[in-house]
């Protein structure tokens, strides 16, 4: 079980291209962002795999200043360092490699930033992160509550990685926010926990604003499912949901997370190959600049 013998940076796979005003090394650098080219257990639509290279390229596409940070990418000291070669297959064997790539960037006082790859990485992410911060808490964009114990005999599977962050979170603290989509079971657990945070369209993320108050200053931990986003903006998904968000909503929830301590994030189950337009990959180059901005705190 334990061939993760990932220790080091120079174990990252730095073919391909670049995120745009990133650097390969990690000196003068608080962000660091690698690619998880995973797919393995995507049931609807596969192609997570090809997310990384996709948004890399095309964050080429768009302008390294954010008008609504104020902030620009060229000012910023950042790293990209490659991506995970990983094993498709083994889906418990791939968290424990990502797991131990996220604690190499802890080990060097980096935030991560994981770009997937499909959603089930993130409990591997936090595997790492919690031993530096127990008291973290996490915020889940996404369209469905990834909340069953177990998707078609795979406990690792993307549809269930909330339930295995749970598990592992010493705070039991999740807050979801535009989930539309799963079984009743979930929609009991979220109703139970008080989990899910409403936000209407269009509006201000003020129930964000209100869960958050009692944790400022506390260790915040973002994952972001790109099927969050409305079908019509995001078709690039695996699994797509009607009824979706749009940019000006993930402006509103980067409004109420500049004032809190955002400490590491992941964005995932960019699928590039289902979008001949290309949108997709831009709109997620565009959230990734945002979060890059936000955890360079
Ligand atoms: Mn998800």
């Amino acid at each position: 079980m334990t061939e993760t013998n990932f220790k080091n940076l120079s174990q990252f796979n730095k073919d391909g291209a670049i995120f745009m005003g990133a650097k390969r090394t990690i000196e003068n650098c608080k962000v660091a962002l690698f690619g998880v080219p995973y797919d393995g257990t995507s049931c609807f639509r596969p192609g997570a795999r090809f997310g990384p290279s996709a948004v890399r390229e095309d964050s080429n596409g768009i302008e390294t200043y954010c008008p609504q940070l104020n902030l620009d990418l060229e000012d910023i000291n950042f790293a990209d360092l490659g991506s995970l070669d990983v094993p498709i297959g083994d889906t418990k064997l791939i968290i424990e490699y990502v797991k131990n790539a996220t604690d190499i960037l802890i080990r060097n006082n980096l935030k991560p930033l994981i770009i997937g790859g499909e959603h089930s990485i993130t409990s591997g992410i936090i595997k790492s992160i919690i031993n530096n911060y127990p008291d973290l808490i996490m915020i889940q964009l996404d369209a469905h509550a990834d909340l069953r114990d177990e998707w078609l005999g795979n406990k690792f599977s993307h549809a269930c990685t909330m339930k295995r962050c749970l598990e592992i979170l010493p705070t039991k603290k999740i807050f979801q926010i535009g989930i539309r989509s799963g079984t009743k079971l979930e929609f009991i657990e979220m109703k139970k926990t008080n989990s899910l945070i409403p936000h209407a369209l269009g509006d201000n993320a003020e129930y964000l604003e209100k869960a958050l108050e009692e944790f400022k200053g506390k260790p915040i931990y973002l994952t972001f499912d790109l099927d969050w986003f409305d079908p019509s903006i995001m078709p690039g998904t695996g699994t797509p949901e009607p009824g979706g968000y749009f940019w000006n909503d993930f402006a509103a929830v980067t409004d109420v997370l500049k004032s809190h301590n955002l400490i590491g994030a992941d964005v995932v189950e960019l699928s590039p190959k289902l979008d001949n337009s290309g949108i997709s990959s831009i709109l997620a180059a565009k959230v990734i600049r945002s979060l890059i901005m936000l955890l360079n705190k």
